[in-house]
């Protein structure tokens, strides 16, 4: 009787201390649960980190494009010539490098032919987008410890900006900062609703005033930020108005505004690309580097893509580099990026 007693006042002072833990490092307790057990990676190093294995499995179809479509031609000829040549430069540009990168490599492959055989074109590819993916630059996250951090988020409709914003809060959350979203895409319906609800799972304070100017929208949450001394301020915008003239102005008024009123604060200008678009993701890039100053890319939807290979085009055609990788819905599916190990899950 005694020990039953004991045993069962035992539990529930670990039960509620677990829920509480549970729910700081989780905000979304909701939809958290098995199923997200599953997708997390076993062996990997932090938690925005990514393990080799988890990673394999998020490239899984680019892995298998690239081993079916170009790795292949490696074993079914004997000698590079023209032929091998071409056959390689039609499927790098269907493998969405996009087609200046395609040539590129190809053109390489050419002023090399007659040191490598058809077996070694794999090293050779590997050793490629290595090189051009290091060369757009530092793919570590931008961030000032002391002080504001502000981010501006762009991208065409549908791309995942505001997914990104609301998992990158969540992120900034469970590390202690105290952060700030701006719903500067009022021309989309319930665009302002989606980042309130990712706000509320994050535990993220928001800015919004629907139907209003999103630069003065913009105006108000830096001046909230500064003065409410938040660490982070996560700008949304829209990514689609009547036409490209309207869209350019108005991300030109938000960015006139950043400069004007915070532009020391301003970490990284990310755009954000679905990597399921491919090259197409390569061309609406143009627009929103015209308008804003880019400092990164945030690659979404990679889970399932077979289009990774664009990580590729976006270094070399974009100049930028990626620093984010969005790897399902979920508020911890954003991982940092990191070339060595992408480019060997990409062929391994
Ligand atoms: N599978 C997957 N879906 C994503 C990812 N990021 C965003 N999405 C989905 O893409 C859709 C559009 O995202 P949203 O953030 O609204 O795009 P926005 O219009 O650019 O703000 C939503 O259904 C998201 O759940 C991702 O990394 N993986
Ligand atoms: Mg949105």
């Amino acid at each position: 009787m005694f020990n039953i007693f004991r045993k069962k006042s035992s539990i529930p002072p670990d039960g509620p201390e677990q829920d509480r833990e549970f729910s700081r490092e989780q905000p979304d307790a909701e939809n958290t649960g098995p199923e997200q057990e599953e997708s997390r990676p076993e062996e990997k190093k932090e938690f925005w980190g990514i393990s080799f294995s988890g990673l394999k499995q998020v490239v899984s179809k680019t892995n298998e494009f690239f081993s079916e479509n170009v790795l292949s031609l490696g074993q079914e000829k004997e000698i590079i010539d023209d032929d091998f040549l071409d056959d390689f430069e039609e499927k790098l540009i269907r493998a969405d490098l996009g087609v200046d990168t395609a040539i590129f490599i190809a053109e390489k492959l050419r002023d090399s032919k007659n040191n490598l055989k058809p077996s070694e074109v794999g090293t050779f590819l590997k050793n490629e987008f290595r090189e051009l993916i290091t060369g757009a630059g530092s793919n570590n996250i931008n961030l000032n410890q002391g002080g504001l951090n502000t981010f501006l988020i762009t991208g065409v409709n549908g791309s995942g900006k505001t997914t990104l914003i609301g998992k990158l809060a969540y992120r900034f959350s469970s590390e202690g900062k105290r952060v700030l979203v701006a719903a500067g895409d009022t021309f989309r319906a319930a665009a302002e609703d989606q980042l309130e609800i990712w706000a509320n799972r994050s535990g993220a304070d928001i800015v919004r005033r629907d139907n209003a100017d999103p630069a003065s929208i913009v105006f108000d949450a830096i001046q909230k930020a500064k003065s409410e001394n938040y660490d982070i301020l996560l700008i949304d915008t829209a990514g689609r108005l009547h036409n490209k003239f309207n869209l350019m102005q108005e991300l030109g008024k938000i960015k006139k505004i950043i400069d004007r009123e915070a532009a020391e604060t301003l970490a990284e200008s990310i755009l954000v690309i679905d990597a399921t678009t491919g090259q197409n993701g390569l061309k609406q890039a143009e627009v929103f580097k015209e308008a804003v100053d880019l400092t990164c890319v945030g690659l979404t939807k990679l889970d399932g893509s077979s289009k990774g290979g664009i990580v590729v085009g976006i270094a070399k055609e974009l100049g930028l580099p990626v620093k984010l990788i969005g790897v399902g819905e979920k508020m911890e599916d954003l991982k940092d990026f990191n070339s060595d190990d992408f480019v060997s899950a990409m062929f391994s």
